[in-house]
């Protein structure tokens, strides 16, 4: 038998353990090893049931994703590989008790509804998660679980894919038992009271399927929803279709039409796509320069100066994370409109169900208010969030390097400014860092770690930690004006205005963009986060503008005219009293107006080329970004596009999207714009190498590491 699986004996049960760290993967070997440990257990007469349990930290957490490409390639057996053992496993004549903790999810949850019975840990999960990966399941889970389940909630699991705890799978018919204490032992005494009754097959339970009928509507709303909340997905619609598949055909049938469908999501881009980001996410997690082993510094309690709109929501980021925060202002009335803006988004989350009353009356206890540096002696970490301003921001560094204690982190909130230069008005510059939240902080996932010429390594590799306990997603970048993320956004917004000027409308600019699948178009971003914010940072930096290159004036002009967006009622568009958007046929008019007088030529332009100026103006900068070391890897940009700017995980961030279209594509479609609107469009020298080497951005490794 392989070393992946162990089959041992406690008396008359059969225990197989499948050992293959660190998720316990069906990795190849592994179903062959249970395939042989069934086929002996059927032999062995002194066996008369068995449990199925994974060694280490979970059962099985799905098939191993690693192995997809090969599939989707045809390089590799396809899912048919595990029906087999599937139906081996629910035709063994002596039951099967499968036994989870930690996850079973995926093909992890379809090999356990094969087992006669199913125990579990407290809170171990369950869940068919394949439509986050742009498949679906692909080893009959969408024809078991609705045989379990019903039809609704097996829609809602295969299409969703959000995990269901153990407890609650009991209540749906998941799970047989919830064992408490020693797992194994309660699954063997089970395993001991079930030997004697004839093994349930799931594959023959036909009594939750419903009549087609019944089913209907709850697939037509499962089918809205899905175009509402998963908006350009076809994984989440393919569920469905198998789903359905399985109220209308035998079991057989319906497999095949899963195999079908499976396939199809598989080989798609969008598939390709979505597990990229799934291992993407946790390659962020690794910088070369850094390893695991570097130390880190405790963090326990952390300060927090500003209770601005960033502030306040970094203080509830930690305190919901279970850390102290002392929570610093100038003056009284900031300080209470900070709290207050707190308990009122907390207010919010109970009400929308996010937290327990309870919850959130204990982290509010974790948040000192203060207008003193008391206690900012004993902060393991500070964060600063005061206004954006280099003097301001060096007086406070000043002061705190003045109070806190040795080896304490001091990080800076902000989005523009160069850490190095905050970083010299210590005498600890290694202990600077940037810590870039995205508003609101207490919800936004991303968080720009900037690490500053002298910041130590081992106060990277805490924030890096930290940004995993706080339930954000870290991702380390240089220090340069913008960032990551607001470096390119810069040019994507100028496009998007560009395109105003040219003659499109604000609303067709957002329409394509949000087809294209961003959450929101860029103007109506603009809107939400304030026009004048834009404003003021082109302002400071306009001396470095060159004389004669176009620069985007309408949106400047609005805020001249107090039109900042949402919060003035008006920006690109108007806003009722519910803050309902509206086209303006005033801007309309007026960037008419602006355009004649610059003279800029007014046409119709196409959603492609709306979406093309808009998205590769994200990728050529992208590139500059990459070729100067400021991102560590393609997949740091698009983990930063993901999770702080709602770019569609289905296309993979910007830079794999890029790749997707071929970089020779894209190379001379920036070449068409560089001749077409000058300078700003001028290529970046790696997209040129890539695109003249047939390379891809993922491809592309820099020796050294990031942060140039
Ligand atoms: O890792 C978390 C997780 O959610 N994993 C993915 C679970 C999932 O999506 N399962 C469904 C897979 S698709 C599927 O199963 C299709 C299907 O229906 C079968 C179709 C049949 C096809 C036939 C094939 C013959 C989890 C919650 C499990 C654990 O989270 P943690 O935060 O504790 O740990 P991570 O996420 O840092 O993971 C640790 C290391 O394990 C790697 N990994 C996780 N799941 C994997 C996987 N590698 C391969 N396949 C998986 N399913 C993960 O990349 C990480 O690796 P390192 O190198 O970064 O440490
Ligand atoms: P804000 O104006 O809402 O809040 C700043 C707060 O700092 C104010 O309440 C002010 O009273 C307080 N403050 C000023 N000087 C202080 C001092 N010496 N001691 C204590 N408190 C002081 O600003 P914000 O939007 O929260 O931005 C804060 C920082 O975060 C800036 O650096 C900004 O660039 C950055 N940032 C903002 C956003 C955003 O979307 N708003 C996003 C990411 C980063």
């Amino acid at each position: 038998m392989s070393d992946l699986v162990q089959l041992t004996k406690d008396g008359d049960v059969a225990i197989i353990t499948i050992n293959n760290p660190p998720v316990n993967a069906l990795s190849p070997g592994v179903p062959q090893g249970i395939s042989e440990a069934v086929e002996q257990i059927g032999k062995d007469d002194s066996v008369r049931a068995a449990v199925l349990i994974g060694g280490g930290r979970t059962f099985v957490a799905g098939a191993d994703i690693k192995e997809f490409g090969k599939l989707a390639s045809g390089r590799s057996p396809r899912g048919a590989g595990l029906l087999p053992l599937l139906l081996q496993i629910e035709d063994c004549r002596k039951p099967i008790v499968m036994t989870i903790h930690g996850t079973a999810f995926g093909g992890g949850l379809e090999l356990a509804m094969a087992g006669h019975y199913r125990v579990a840990a407290p809170g171990a999960l369950v869940g068919q998660p394949e439509v986050k990966l742009g498949i679906i399941p692909g080893a009959a889970g969408t024809q078991r679980l609705p045989r379990l389940v019903g039809v609704a909630k097996a829609v809602e699991m295969c299409a969703e894919g959000n995990p269901v705890r153990a407890e609650d799978a009991a209540k749906l018919g998941i799970i047989d038992r919830i064992i408490e204490g020693d797992l194994l032992a309660g699954a063997v005494r089970f395993a001991r009271e079930i030997a004697a009754r004839p093994a349930p097959k799931t594959r023959e339970r036909a009594g939750n399927l419903g009549t087609p009928e019944q089913s209907a509507p709850i697939f037509a709303a499962a089918r809205e929803s899905v175009r509402k909340k998963q908006r350009g997905m076809m994984a989440p619609l393919a569920a469905i279709d198998a789903v359905e598949a399985a109220t209308k055909m035998s079991f057989e049938d319906g497999c095949l039409e899963e195999q079908r469908l499976f396939i199809d999501c598989l080989q798609s881009d969008q598939s390709k796509a979505l597990i990229h980001v799934f291992f993407g996410e946790r390659e962020v997690a690794k910088i070369p320069d850094v390893p695991k082993e570097t130390p880190t510094i405790p963090v326990n309690s952390v300060a927090v100066i500003g209770a601005g709109t960033m502030g306040g929501g970094i203080a509830m980021v930690f305190a919901n994370a279970g850390i102290t925060v002392l929570l610093k202002e100038s003056d009284q009335p900031a300080l209470d409109r900070g709290m207050a803006n707190i308990q009122k988004n907390y207010a919010s989350s109970v009400k929308r169900g996010r937290f327990t009353q309870q919850f959130v009356d204990e982290r509010l206890k974790l948040i000192r208010p203060t207008l003193q540096y008391d206690g900012f002696e004993k902060a393991d970490m500070v964060v600063e969030a005061v206004f954006e301003g280099m003097a301001l921001k060096k007086q406070v560094f000043a002061e705190l390097d003045r109070i806190c204690k040795p080896g304490a982190i001091l990080a800076s909130n902000t989005s523009t400014l160069d850490i190095d230069e905050i970083a010299s008005a210590t005498s600890r510059p290694e202990f600077v860092i940037g810590t870039h939240f995205f508003s609101p902080a207490n919800i936004m996932r991303l968080l720009e770690i900037v690490r500053g010429k002298k910041t130590s390594k081992p106060v990277i590799a805490t924030c890096m930690q930290l940004s995993k306990k706080i339930g954000k997603i870290g991702v380390l970048v240089g220090n340069c004006r913008g960032f990551v993320g607001n470096r390119m956004f810069g040019p994507y917004v100028r496009e998007s205005v560009f395109l105003v000027e040219e003659g499109t409308s604000v609303a067709a600019v957002d329409k394509a963009l949000s087809e294209f699948g961003m959450a929101m178009g860029p103007l109506a971003v603009g809107d939400l986060s304030g026009l004048d914010v834009g404003w003021r940072v082109r302002k400071e930096y306009r001396h470095l503008e060159k004389p004669g290159v176009r620069q985007a004036m309408a949106g400047d002009r609005l805020c001249e005219m107090g039109r900042y967006g949402q919060k003035t009622g008006a920006g690109w568009y108007k806003y009722d009293e519910n803050r309902r958007a509206s086209p303006d046929p005033e801007v309309a008019a007026l960037v008419r107006q602006w355009a004649a007088e610059a003279g800029i030529p007014q046409r119709q332009i196409p959603a492609d080329e709306i979406v093309d100026r808009c998205v590769y103006a994200l990728v050529n900068e992208g590139a500059r970004i990459l070729e100067e070391g400021y991102a560590l890897r393609a997949v740091d940009i698009d983990i930063i596009y993901l999770n702080g700017y709602g770019f569609p995980a289905y296309r993979g961030g910007p830079m794999w999207f890029a790749d997707t279209v071929g970089l020779k594509k894209v190379y001379d479609r920036v070449c068409d714009f560089h001749r077409q609107h000058g300078e700003h469009w001028e290529p970046a020298p790696l997209l040129r190498q890539l695109a003249e080497q047939s390379g891809t951005f993922a491809g592309f490794n820099r020796e050294h590491g990031a942060t140039a």
